[in-house]
């Protein structure tokens, strides 16, 4: 089983529950068997026989709903939405009528762990792919899901379809997404969680130089490699969504706003208003769970009222650079109806 994360702590160690008393270390993904074109696992890609299961306010899990709509793979592959506030038994499906997933009739996302393996004694986390005929968990390794979407489920893809990981730049896009990993989807967990000056401060630094570096990076080209979308993009996509809302704040990574950076704020208003970014984004989801839950940076559970999301929605002039976002394909046609995020949740 591939490791999924290089500076992984060992399995069982829950990463958002992993404040107060030791350092903040990000658990490896226990379960990595991965779902191919040609089923070596024992999972081969097959229409509707999956069901991903995500939190919209996971920035790992909202990887797998931009790449999954970008790629058309929601007919294929169907997808539960778990409540953003998790109880003692994790997530759970209190969104869904009785509380239960309508596909997988369980109540809790450990269930689907349970029936994979059990007394699993480790977290349970989201992103998920659950075996729908046997209910049993398939993977939670978020780092390699979205490149196996992007490369296994090719015959399940819409038409028109973007290649997210073109052979051509794959050296340059896993360098990028290195980097951004370590300092920038990792980093602000690593602010956010760190118990001492030290351990913060260590986190800060790393985080707003590579902020720094990829707001040049990003001043005379519109995507971070190629021309086009790449999964580098959704990769730091779905942590600059968050930044204002809750790392800048919640977290602590407050040197500057994102929408204080010219480049960075464009940069992610543009895919922000591409088709299959913005519309995954559910702003309501992500601050009910970063505030509420994590009692041990917030005790009093408050949710801020702020910022003003209208921005979001403003022109970016990013075009002006040039760019084709799908390369030779084309955009995602509209959201499922009943994927639809709710206005609580939009700008
Ligand atoms: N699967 C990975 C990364 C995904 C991840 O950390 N997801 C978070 C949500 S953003 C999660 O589900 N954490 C477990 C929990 O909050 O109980 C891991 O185990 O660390």
């Amino acid at each position: 089983m591939p490791a999924s994360d290089p500076a992984a702590a060992p399995p069982g160690d829950d990463p958002n529950r992993a404040y107060g008393h030791r350092p903040f270390r990000r658990s490896r993904s226990h379960f990595a068997d991965r779902v191919t074109a040609d089923g070596r696992d024992g999972w081969p890609v097959a229409a509707d026989r999956y069901r991903l299961v995500i939190s919209r306010a996971c920035p790992w899990a909202s990887r797998a709903v931009i790449s999954r709509r970008l790629l058309g793979l929601e007919d294929a592959l169907s997808m539960a939405i778990t409540d953003p506030l998790q109880d003692d038994r994790s997530w759970r499906f209190s969104l869904d009528p009785n509380g239960r997933d309508p596909v997988l009739g369980i109540r809790f996302l450990s269930e689907a762990y349970d029936a994979r393996e059990a007394g699993y004694p480790g977290g349970v986390s989201v992103p998920a792919i659950v075996d729908v005929p046997s209910g049993q968990l398939v993977t939670n390794d978020f780092q390699q899901l979205t490149l196996d979407f992007a490369t296994e489920w090719t015959a399940l893809h819409r038409s028109g379809a973007p290649d997210l990981y073109p052979e051509a730049h794959r050296a340059e896009i896993d360098e990028v997404m290195a980097d951004v990993y370590q300092d920038v989807n990792n980093g602000v967990y690593r602010a956010g969680f760190a118990t001492d000056q030290d351990e913060y401060e260590s986190a800060f630094g790393p985080l707003f130089q590579r902020l720094d570096q990829l707001a040049d990076r990003l001043t005379e080209r519109r995507y971070l490699v190629g021309d086009t979308l790449t999964e580098a993009d959704i990769r730091l996509f779905t942590t600059l969504v968050r930044f204002d809302a809750v790392y800048h704040g919640h977290f602590k990574c407050n040197r500057f706003k994102l929408a204080e950076d010219p480049v960075l704020w464009a940069y992610a208003k543009d895919l922000f208003q591409t088709p299959g970014f913005g519309d995954t984004v559910d702003f309501h989801h992500i601050k009910q769970h970063y505030y509420r839950v994590h009692t041990g940076i917030n005790p009093t559970g408050i949710v801020p009222l702020g910022p003003d999301l209208s921005g979001w929605l403003t022109p970016h002039h990013r075009e002006e650079l040039g760019g084709r976002p799908f390369g030779d394909g084309t955009p995602p046609g509209p959201v499922p109806r009943s994927e639809e995020v709710p206005p609580s949740g939009r700008p």
